[in-house]
């Protein structure tokens, strides 16, 4: 559900990042938040629950550039992975143009990060959106982590990646990969905005 603002000529695409608790999305935020400029980004906003590091959403639009004119925002929303938020995880997928799922490399996480998959898709058929054409792209993060815990590109894309998606490994902590998983989704989600 992109968001078009004759008046301010501006496109707004809403782009979340899904996945089981603790894989790294918050701080895939809070990292492209730090490296955008002050004049660029609106205010983190976090809710914070009961459980640790849990955000609520965050909002930051991200100049892209301009496209016939008009300019992109991104609004970033991060959703708790924790089972029990289910109804906060519906609520903030609503109207997504396009999700990265932040996958745990990690070989012990697999499990959760299938069922948090199957979560996505569940939720998102839900609200009547495709999960099957949703513009998808997946991060395998915490790859820093020693070789014997985490699993390869290659493994990791044959167990979640169904849909052949870009998919991209990370460290989200110092940064590595997040501006390439930011700029995939956004490029993706472009593409069909202007197919539309
Ligand atoms: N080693 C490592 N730890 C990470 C990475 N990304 C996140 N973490 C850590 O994993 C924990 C959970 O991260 P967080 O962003 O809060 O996960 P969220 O629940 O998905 O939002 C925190 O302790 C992070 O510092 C990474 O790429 N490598
Ligand atoms: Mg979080």
């Amino acid at each position: 559900m992109t968001r078009i603002n004759y008046s301010a000529r501006e496109v707004s695409c809403k782009i979340v990042y899904y996945g089981p608790g603790r894989s790294g999305k918050t701080t895939n935020l809070q990292y492209i938040y730090d490296q955008v400029p002050a004049d660029q980004k609106g205010s983190i906003v976090s809710l914070a629950t009961q459980a640790d590091r849990t955000l609520f959403f965050d909002f930051l639009p991200v100049d892209l550039g301009a496209i016939a004119g008009f300019t992109t925002r991104l609004q970033l929303y991060t959703v708790p992975g924790q089972i029990y938020y289910q109804t906060t995880r519906k609520l903030v997928l609503q109207g997504a143009d396009g999700v990265v799922f932040v996958a745990d490399s990690q070989g012990r996480q697999l499990e959760e990060n299938i069922e948090s998959l199957q979560d996505l898709h569940a939720n998102l058929a839900e609200q009547g959106i495709d999960p099957r054409t949703v513009p998808l792209v997946l991060q395998y993060n915490k790859q820093d982590l020693p070789r014997d815990l985490v699993l390869d590109v290659a493994a990791l894309d044959d167990a979640l990646n169904f849909r052949s998606v870009p998919s991209l490994p990370a460290n989200a902590l110092q940064g590595t990969g997040v501006f390439d998983t930011l700029r995939a989704i956004a490029g993706a989600v472009l593409l069909r905005v202007n197919a539309q």
